[in-house]
């Protein structure tokens, strides 16, 4: 009879479930089992931190809809993949982590990189287990994997001890049953979406609210012709974007504070009343706002904020079913309603403020220059990687998105360090699925560097993704070169440095060298265009592009502090 070890019968488990992409790295115990993913026709992705393995696998599965791997040692490997599954948890995104651990025999004595992986991962996951035996593993694969994308999608973890992948058995001994889980549509009661109908009708000051609950649910199709059929104005979150295009005309984006401040009926798709919307509270909201609220997850209905109509359900066929009911109703929102008129006004207003910081060219630039010259050069429906503060945040208002999933950020988590890793997950599915895209990812010179290595992970795997990196020497902002000096001899450089700054000559472009090739550094909006244009012939690999910006550099006044303050 044929043997099997606990390497294959794993890799092979994972390629029934669907798992196409792992992220990881090697080391002790899993060395055998890198190459036995690849073995099982699984692609393995090499990377130089988990962290980043965690944040590629994560957007693997939020693109794709399929969880993607990771694969990291005992002890310290596990402990860094705790930030990416956090972050999946967080973002609601699928990934299915598998660690190593060490040999059973060698736990309590003090075995090498020992650690109580199982306990320490629950707190991130939805699911935590070791499997018990050989014969267990696909079972508990395929109970990871369905955890990972049932209801609310997230992270997963099962911990395997070196002594179970080496492990060997006869394959008439392992279960071969558990193929892919298909997932389960979950359906609105007719009622509700009547009375979320009649809401709608009712509403003086309506306002569409997409999140990327939408985007996950693939529920583009539905929500663009809920806008488009009752001109309602809608507004996106972060990664909603793009599941209605930025440019439809019923974006009222540019207007967002209004909007919420005075909508009478807020529908909210996909997305959740937390700091992003401002926990769905005055003084951000109207005090009698009514919330129609429609999403996956029964435990999030009614959170922060008492919803008038709150509907569980999947967000195709709900919105599909709200479009018939308010067709049957032929109802449509009048764009010479006050409301409309009031968002306009204030459209107009918003729109002239950020025009005349696009047009100030003078040097050091400014980021609204910088993303309004960059857009102009980028091709159509790029993926677009961000993270940073001010880089992402103004990024976010100037660079538009016509699809969806087409806007990966430091999301609800706020991480910093997921850029290259997401980035390096788009470029992969971009050459499975869509080989004429391309990935643009606009990083914060702070943001970038905390994992910065992964240029070399996108050179080894000839992944042509733009890195743009805006360079105002801080987080947040910096100090003037001259300023830096003078300070930095001023006194002991660990009490004089101000924590935001960042040493103000980092040519971050001349990594590039590092493989032979050449970076980009540009000062002026001409070099920066010359640049992407450049970048854009390069398929075979990364390129970076170092933008110089004012170390004082800012976004445009705002109406309210970004963080709702706290009540506490
Ligand atoms: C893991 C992690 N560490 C620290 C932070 C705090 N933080 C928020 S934004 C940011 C960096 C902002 O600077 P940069 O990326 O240069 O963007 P800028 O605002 O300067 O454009 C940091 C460190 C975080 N969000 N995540
Ligand atoms: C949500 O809160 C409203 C108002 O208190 C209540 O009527 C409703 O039953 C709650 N739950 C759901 C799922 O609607
Ligand atoms: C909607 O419009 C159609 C065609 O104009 C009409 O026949 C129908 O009666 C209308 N329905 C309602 C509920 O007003
Ligand atoms: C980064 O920007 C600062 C000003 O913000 C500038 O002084 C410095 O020279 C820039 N770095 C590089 C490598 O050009
Ligand atoms: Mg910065």
């Amino acid at each position: 009879m044929e043997e099997i070890d606990g390497n294959a019968i794993l890799a092979q488990a994972l390629k029934e479930q669907g798992i196409e992409y792992v992220f990881g790295i090697c080391g002790f115990p899993v060395i055998e089992l890198s190459m036995a993913l690849q073995t099982a026709g699984i692609h393995y992705i090499g990377m130089r931190n988990e962290q980043a393995a965690c944040y590629a696998a994560q957007a693997i599965g939020y693109l794709t809809g399929v969880p993607g791997g990771v694969l990291v040692v005992s002890g310290p490997g596990l402990l860094h993949v705790c930030a990416g599954m956090a972050n999946a948890q967080v973002n609601c995104w699928p990934v299915v982590v598998i660690g190593g651990s060490c040999p059973q025999d060698h736990e309590g004595i003090g075995g090498f990189q020992e650690c109580y992986q199982v306990e320490l991962a629950r707190p991130y996951c939805k699911y935590s287990a070791r499997p018990p035996s050989l014969a267990l593993i696909p079972q508990h694969v395929e109970k990871a994997v369905r955890l990972a994308t049932y209801g609310r999608p997230g992270a997963v973890y099962l911990d395997f001890p070196g002594n179970l992948l080496q492990a060997r058995t006869t394959i008439d001994k392992i279960p071969k049953q558990y193929t892919a889980p298909e997932i389960p549509v979950i359906y609105p009661e007719p009622r509700k979406i009547d009375e979320a109908a009649a809401l709608i009708m009712g509403a003086q000051r309506p306002l569409v609210i997409v999140g990327k609950g939408a985007a996950y649910a693939r529920a583009e199709g539905q929500v663009r012709e809920l806008v488009d059929s009752t001109n309602l104005p809608f507004l996106a979150t972060p990664m909603g974007k793009g599941v209605v295009s930025d440019t439809n005309p019923n974006s009222i984006q540019p207007a967002r504070s209004l909007a919420l401040q005075r909508a009478d009926v807020v529908l909210l798709l996909g997305a959740r009343l937390n700091w992003i919307l401002h926990f769905g509270r005055p003084p951000r909201y109207n005090p009698n706002v009514k919330v129609i609220q429609i999403d996956v997850c029964a435990e999030e209905l009614n959170n922060s904020v008492k919803a008038a109509v709150a509907i569980q359900s999947d967000l195709k066929p709900a919105v599909g079913q709200l479009v018939q009911s308010l067709k049957r109703r032929n109802f449509t929102f009048s764009k010479n309603s006050d409301w409309w008129n009031d968002l306009n006004k204030k459209i107009q207003d918003n729109k002239r403020k950020v025009q005349e910081m696009t047009l100030d060219v003078s040097e050091p630039l400014n980021y609204y220059a910088v993303f309004h010259h960059l857009q102009e050069v980028l091709p159509q429906n790029p993926i677009i990687v961000s993270e940073g503060a001010n880089t992402m945040d103004i990024g976010r208002a100037v660079l538009m998105n016509g699809l969806p999933r087409h806007r990966l950020d430091a999301g609800t988590f706020g991480t910093m360090g997921v850029g290259l890793g997401f980035a390096i997950a788009a470029a992969l599915y971009c050459r499975h699925f869509e080989p004429k895209k391309r990935v643009i990812c606009v990083e914060g010179d702070s943001a970038f560097g905390f994992s910065g290595m992964e240029i070399e992970t996108m050179v080894r795997y000839k992944l042509p993704v733009i890195i743009v990196v805006v360079n105002n020497s801080g987080i947040y902002g910096g100090l003037p070169q001259e300023v830096y000096k003078d300070l930095q001899e001023s006194g002991e450089v660990t009490k004089v440095t101000p924590p935001t700054t960042l040493f103000t000559s980092t040519h971050y472009e001349k990594m590039m060298t590092m493989f032979g090739r050449q970076g980009y550094h540009c000062t002026t909006i001409a070099e920066l265009q010359k640049a992407v244009k450049e970048a854009l012939k390069e398929t075979e690999g990364p390129s970076i592009i170092n933008v110089i910006i004012s170390p004082s550099a800012d976004r445009k006044p705002q109406d309210f502090n970004w963080l709702t303050e706290s009540k506490l």
